[in-house]
């Protein structure tokens, strides 16, 4: 049996993530930090409580701010892989909070590479690049286009990308970048412009929201569904060489046609609800992401099946039911044909529920 250690469990991809590798037979080792709330509601449905023998989920408490608990836990547990995801990860954020992101989403990744470099661990290392990195760089983007970040967060990425790669070559670590394109689905953050849209569609036809304030409607993001990325980070650590990979569907659309057909999609005129606001602006933002994903496609035989359209169905949808309201329900035919089990639409209904009720703007 394998051994993972994810960082980042209960984030959108290490849910996910969570699930594949279960799925695969692995043993698990996720990694939360302690909230004085619960922060586990995207992997409750798969959460074993300690005191079942078999068990092959476990939960451990840990910070990337910290080194503490990662030597013990690496040395300790000499895991097969490491997929490290946690990250502050919004980019307007890291605006208002440069050093945190600085810290936490760069210097983390140090962290857990020195563990895995001073215990001599032959783990396997998988670093969350992102396609932020790229910043104004012309698309369409590959594994050879220099970054040029734009914020505080892609900085840190670059930093932690390089760092990956310092490792690598400095120290045969077999350690890789997954540099993704945006990736989405029900369980994506509620600040997140998907999501933020999907969540104001369904309150909206449910009569408890009647406008939405966003910003830069012009940028182009290649928005992809998040359960398929993750299984490309685990065919990059199934390589015997470590490499790093763009990974991304290959096609933009702007923030406004994102808008536009998620609103139309529930038969509502975007134009009616949605107004774009200063406050949702960034001091600089990142106008067109396009992966080229080339050589993913053939030396991971990935390619995504799920298109732009699908995506947002599949969000509309669940962000509707959990709140409640029959849905189109397209998007629930989508996930059964192209993906089949992959992607069972209970689960991704019920990790909405909780959000569906919060406040959320960013
Ligand atoms: P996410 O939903 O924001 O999840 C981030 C995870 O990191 C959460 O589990 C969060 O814990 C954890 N975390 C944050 N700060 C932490 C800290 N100080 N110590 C320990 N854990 C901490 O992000 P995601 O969308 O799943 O993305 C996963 C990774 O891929 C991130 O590194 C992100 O930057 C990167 N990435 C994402 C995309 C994308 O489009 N989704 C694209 C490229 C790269 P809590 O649950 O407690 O908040
Ligand atoms: O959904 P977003 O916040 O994602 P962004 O900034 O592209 O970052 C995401 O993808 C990266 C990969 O490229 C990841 F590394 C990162 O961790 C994160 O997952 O914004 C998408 C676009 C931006 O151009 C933003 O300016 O939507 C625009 N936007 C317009 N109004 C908005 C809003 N974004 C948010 N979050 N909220 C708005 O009201």
């Amino acid at each position: 049996m394998k051994r993972a250690l994810v960082t980042g469990i209960t984030g959108q991809d290490g849910s996910y993530l969570a699930e594949l590798l279960l799925a695969k037979g692995y043993e698990l080792h996720g990694i939360m930090r302690r909230a004085s709330t619960f922060n586990t509601s995207r992997i409750d449905h798969i959460y074993e409580d300690p005191s079942v023998p078999e068990r092959r989920l476990h939960l451990h408490y840990g910070d990337l701010a910290s080194t503490e608990w990662i030597l013990n836990l690496v040395y300790s547990l000499a895991p097969d892989e490491i997929y490290h995801l946690a990250a502050q990860s919004h980019v307007k954020v890291s605006f208002d909070i440069p050093e945190y992101t600085g810290d936490v989403t760069g210097l983390g990744t140090v962290r857990i590479l020195e563990a895995i470099r001073r215990s001599g661990s032959r783990a396997r290392f998988y670093q969350a690049s992102s396609s932020e990195m790229y910043g104004s760089a012309p698309a369409p983007q590959n594994e050879q286009t220099p970054f040029e970040p734009r914020s505080p967060y892609a900085a840190a990425k670059v930093y932690a990308y390089s760092m990956t790669r310092i490792y690598r070559d400095g120290y045969g670590l077999h350690a890789s970048n997954g540099i993704l394109f945006n990736h989405e689905s029900p369980r994506r953050g509620e600040t997140f412009l998907t999501r933020k849209v999907t969540r104001a569609v369904a309150r909206i036809v449910a009569g408890s929201q009647d406008m939405l304030y966003l910003g830069n409607l012009e940028a182009s993001r290649d928005w992809g569904y998040a359960p398929e990325y993750v299984e490309a980070m685990w065919r990059i650590l199934q390589l015997d060489h470590a490499e790093d990979f763009v990974i991304g569907t290959g096609e933009t659309h702007s923030v406004r046609e994102f808008v536009q057909t998620a609103f139309s999609y529930a038969d509502l005129d975007w134009q009616k609800y949605v107004r774009s606001t200063d406050r949702y602006y960034r001091p600089l933002e990142v106008n067109r992401l396009v992966a080229d994903c080339t050589k993913a496609r053939a030396a991971l035989d990935w390619a995504p099946r799920v298109g732009f359209e699908d995506l947002a169905a599949i969000m509309v949808d669940a962000d509707m039911e959990a709140i409640g309201v029959k849905s189109p329900g397209k998007g629930k035919r989508i996930l059964e044909e192209k993906l089949g089990r992959w992607h069972q639409w209970h689960l991704a209904v019920t990790k909405c529920l909780q959000a569906a009720q919060g406040g959320a703007s960013e």
